[in-house]
């Protein structure tokens, strides 16, 4: 059951229980030569030159500084700065039918920056040198191509990144590969009264309302919608119920009418509404439709999996260009369809419309996911920004000490675990705060609640590098609040989050037909997300376009948060960080002064 704990952290905690029980494998695949006649499908991915140009770019138009404001890319103009150069191109065909490869069937895929071809595996071994092993696995089904390490010709170097070679359909598989979930660990969670619209916010310190949030921080009820303006919620596994919904808008939101209930794309089987497992999705959507309400909200519902990644399954499904992007989704981290008693596939690509504003409140740990894995989704949440879409997400629940615990760093030094997609620069990551009450005075600090372990997630990534939108607001931060932890510990140099923070505890909601206090970074993150979307309506009603990427927008504008300096974020045996004036790696700008940040955003260009 849910408490007050973040769901977050239980979510994580179930992602790395999972990958430790798929990794044994009871049956080893049969290995043995592969045919050279067999014709297998391969892509030869390029690097990406104009990938600094793409994030120069972003930062042109998200600058409301900048001539190019707001005029983000379409899906051409995306095509175009993703696309490899004619010398790569005519360098990688002259080195095909060097090697007697038929490059008439090659296709080109611009915005994946791969070309793509049909070739013998006798071909494929004169091309990259090496000699392929084909192996059949009998309990998935799975033929499995594998290979020495293959050589990229001296020349070809600086425009190939690699090759893929993968061998054609599989066999159906015939038995199960997907493991049930265990339960989530959980916190009982604390049944209130029902309590009425407060006048004195003092009476909402025990259960934050939806009236109670609108008060807190100068949220107008929503009139009007502006069509297609519906918000993003990603879903993953978990799933809302509509009796829960309903109880809520009841109790809490009587404008909203009964039975009204979010529009879900299904991606790749999964359903909604549907079971519930660590209530997540009743979570985001109380804590988004009470604000966002004329407007629709969409779920992006995912299937759970027990790989560790999140996310791609998604971004396929809204972006038919990322499915083969820089190699494609990863085998180990993400699933690869039919899966048997499971979707049957192919995945889905590039099926939906993307929101304008979509909110996730799943994150593993960074140092769950390989390099690669992190840098190609997050080129994919800079090319969303690319195209003028806010993306939210949770920034941990846990503190420094990531969803999983922490690391030992070089020289034996305990590090800290950022989450992922929160540590990528190209998406706003959401912290959480608390409200304590001194007598009548309402004071906003980060959530720091001991008893379930839960503190906002806050650091620095291993992966990627710091933007310049942040770099003088974490000088700033160090310059007075460095903790002087050893060296190692954290990287400074990485990307710093959070990037904002707002109420996470104490949020009332309808989970199991009770009403109780729930929370989380995952509570903050729709919220935020809600809040955006309401001014993105203003902006369209406006004859405007959404505000897109806002990090850069928010770091010129400090004033229009409450900045929250009290709290830090313990964890791997330490303090973490502490909460302090400016920007800080806990509660990040602050928490949003509504009013002030609509104004600033609804008149901007
Ligand atoms: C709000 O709290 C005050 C005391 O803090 C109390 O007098 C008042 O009755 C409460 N109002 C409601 C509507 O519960
Ligand atoms: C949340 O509610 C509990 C009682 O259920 C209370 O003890 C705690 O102080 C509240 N936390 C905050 C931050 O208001
Ligand atoms: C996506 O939007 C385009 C217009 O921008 C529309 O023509 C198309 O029908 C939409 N597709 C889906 C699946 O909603
Ligand atoms: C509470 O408010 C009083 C009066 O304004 C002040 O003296 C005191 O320092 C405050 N306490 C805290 C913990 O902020
Ligand atoms: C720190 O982050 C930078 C930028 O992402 C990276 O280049 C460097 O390798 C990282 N260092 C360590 C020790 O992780
Ligand atoms: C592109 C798109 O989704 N257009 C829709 C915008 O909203 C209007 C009114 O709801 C629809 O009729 C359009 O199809």
């Amino acid at each position: 059951m849910l408490g007050q704990r973040s769901i977050l952290a239980s979510c994580v905690a179930l992602l790395g229980a999972q990958s430790a029980l798929a990794s044994p494998q009871p049956e080893s695949p049969a290995v043995g030569p592969a045919d050279g006649s067999t014709v297998v499908h391969a892509s030869v991915i390029f690097h990406q030159p104009r990938l600094e140009e793409a994030e120069t770019l972003l930062l042109e138009i998200s600058n409301p500084q900048s001539d190019k404001f707001g005029q983000y890319l379409d899906r051409q103009a995306l095509e175009e700065l993703f696309a490899p150069s004619e010398e790569s191109q005519r360098k990688v065909l002259e080195w095909l039918e060097s090697a007697g490869i038929e490059t008439k069937q090659a296709r080109l895929r611009k915005a994946s920056a791969s070309i793509e071809f049909p070739a013998t595996i006798s071909q494929m071994e004169g091309l990259l040198k090496t000699e392929y092993q084909m192996s059949h696995d009998s309990r998935t089904g799975k033929r499995q191509l594998t290979s020495s390490a293959h050589i990229i010709p001296k020349g070809l170097e600086d425009h190939v990144h690699f090759v893929t070679v993968t061998a054609g359909a599989p066999v159906e598989p015939n038995k199960p590969n997907l493991k049930r979930r265990s339960q989530p660990s959980a916190v009982s969670p604390l049944a209130l009264r029902d309590t009425h619209t407060p006048t004195d916010l003092r009476n909402c310190s025990l259960s934050w309302t939806p009236s109670c949030i609108r008060d807190l921080y100068g949220i107008p009820l929503g009139t009007e919608a502006a069509p297609n303006n519906s918000m993003g919620i990603f879903g993953y596994g978990d799933a809302y119920n509509q009796a829960d919904l309903d109880n809520f808008w009841g109790k809490y939101v009587e404008f909203i009418p009964q039975g009204t209930a979010p529009t879900v794309n299904s991606i790749n089987g999964a359903t909604a509404p549907g079971p519930r497992v660590d209530g997540e999705q009743i979570l985001d959507l109380q804590m988004a439709y009470p604000i966002v309400w004329p407007q629709e909200v969409v779920v992006f519902q995912t299937p759970y999996n027990n790989r560790g990644g999140i996310g791609n399954a998604f971004l396929d499904a809204v972006d038919a260009e990322y499915c083969t992007f820089d190699g494609g989704d990863d085998p180990v981290l993400d699933v690869t369809y039919p899966i048997f008693g499971g979707w049957q596939g192919p995945a889905m690509c590039g099926t939906y419309n993307v929101t304008n504003v979509v909110s996730i409140s799943y994150a593993p740990d960074e140092k769950d996911l390989t390099p690669h894995y992190v840098q190609r989704q997050c080129t994919e949440w800079m090319k969303l920004a690319l195209r003028g879409v806010t993306v939210l997400v949770a920034s941990g629940d846990t503190g420094v000490q990531g969803g999983m615990g922490c690391m030992l760093g070089p020289g034996g030094v305990t590090s800290f675990s950022p989450l992922f997609p929160g540590s990528c620069p190209y998406v706003t990551a959401v912290g959480a705060t608390q409200v304590d009450f001194n007598g009548s005075e309402a004071q906003e600090v980060a959530v720091y609640d001991p008893k379930h372990n839960f503190y906002s997630g806050g650091g620095f990534s291993n992966v990627n590098a710091q933007p310049a939108y942040q770099k003088e607001a974490v000088a700033k931060y160090f310059s007075a609040h460095d903790p002087k932890y050893p060296e190692g510990t954290y990287n400074k140099s990485g990307r710093a989050f959070p990037d904002v923070a707002l109420l996470g505890a104490n949020v009332t909601i309808s989970d199991r037909m009770e009403i109780v206090v729930s929370g989380g970074t995952s509570a903050a993150a729709p919220l935020f997300g809600a809040m955006i979307n309401r001014i993105n309506d203003e902006r369209l009603l406006a004859g405007k376009k959404p505000i897109g990427f806002l990090n850069q927008i928010l770091y010129q504008h400090p004033e229009v948060f409450t900045d929250i300096t009290v709290n830090n974020n313990p964890g791997c045996g330490t303090e973490g960080f502490q909460a302090a004036e400016g920007w800080d790696p806990v509660t990040g700008l602050g928490s949003p002064k509504f009013p002030a940040l609509r104004d600033l955003l609804v008149n901007l260009p």
